[in-house]
């Protein structure tokens, strides 16, 4: 059966499925272009989607891959995360191979974005599946005649069988902004990283892979154009306030983020940046 794109409802969205004659799955909501679930082949699917997350078409998502534009965070002075992951985005372009599927959504500013930000734009998501790997690449245009700023994020919540069981390596030596205190600067000193409490971190110019590791799998996680990795859990009191989040499912969930976090990109008129996270499930 050769690779195919089909659209679905998904809880009440309209979405897309990508599937590959090797067996990969993936689903996206057209809602934020988020991707909500990756199945590499085998069927065992590795992004976290919260089973309370709402789906009224007009609230983020939680879980999957939210897409953070023009704002990370609350790096300014939008909404958290900015406005993309809740606008409804385009069909552009469906492609398949013989076992690769491709799928092109796009947002355009509209009256809607100008009055949050007043600026012409055009970003596309790219979302590719082959094989055992996701690869998204998110491309920001400047059709306007002026500089364009901002910062972004593919949002990344990966799904962990247990989180304290979970290694992350390859951010030893970087220096990060640690949210939870007080954004101070620290470089990371440890050989691997373990989640056993909130963690909220924006990694610098991280130029290697990361590898989380679990004790039967594995996940490498690279990015390019990128700079930032961003590795966030809530822990127990801070997803306690967290209402689509079920008790108990921060132990499920690890968001390994690639972000342009520290340094808002400067975007000249008539130029196009863009940035890729590709996730290999091992
Ligand atoms: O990327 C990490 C982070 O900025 C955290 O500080 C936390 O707020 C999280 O994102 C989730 O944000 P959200 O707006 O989706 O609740």
């Amino acid at each position: 059966m050769p690779a195919t794109i089909e659209h679905i409802d998904f809880h009440g969205l309209p979405a897309l499925r990508l599937a590959t004659a090797s067996g990969a799955r993936a689903v996206v909501a057209l809602q934020g272009a988020q991707v909500l679930s990756w199945t590499p082949p085998g069927g065992v699917e590795r992004l976290y989607l919260s089973p309370r997350a709402c789906f009224d078409g007009r609230s983020p998502i939680r879980g999957g891959v939210p897409v953070c534009f023009p704002q990370f965070a609350d790096l300014g002075p939008l909404q958290a995360h900015g406005f993309a992951r809740t606008l409804p985005w385009a069909v552009v372009s469906e492609r398949t191979g013989s076992d690769f599927a491709l799928l092109g959504l796009g947002l355009t500013d509209s009256e809607a974005s100008r009055a949050l930000w007043p600026h012409a734009f055009r970003v596309e998501l790219h979302v590719l599946v082959e094989d055992s790997r996701l690869e998204l690449e998110l491309e920001v245009e400047n059709p306007g005649d002026e500089t364009l700023e901002f910062t972004a994020a593919l949002h990344t919540y990966l799904a962990v069988r247990e989180v304290e069981e979970s290694r992350i390596e390859g951010l030893h030596g970087f220096s990060y902004r640690d949210k939870t205190a007080a954004n101070r600067v620290t470089r990371d000193s440890g050989d691997v990283l373990v989640i056993e409490a909130e963690t909220d971190r924006v990694y610098h110019d991280v130029n290697r892979p990361v590898l989380l590791r679990e004790y039967d799998r594995s996940l490498g996680i690279n990015a390019d154009g990128f700079p930032d990795v961003v590795v966030w859990n809530p822990w127990v009191e801070r997803s306690a306030a967290i209402p689509d989040l079920p008790e108990g499912g921060f132990r499920h969930m690890l968001c390994i983020e690639a972000a342009a976090a520290r340094q808002p990109v400067q975007l000249p008129a008539g130029e196009a940046w863009w940035g890729r996270q590709t996730l290999v499930a091992l």
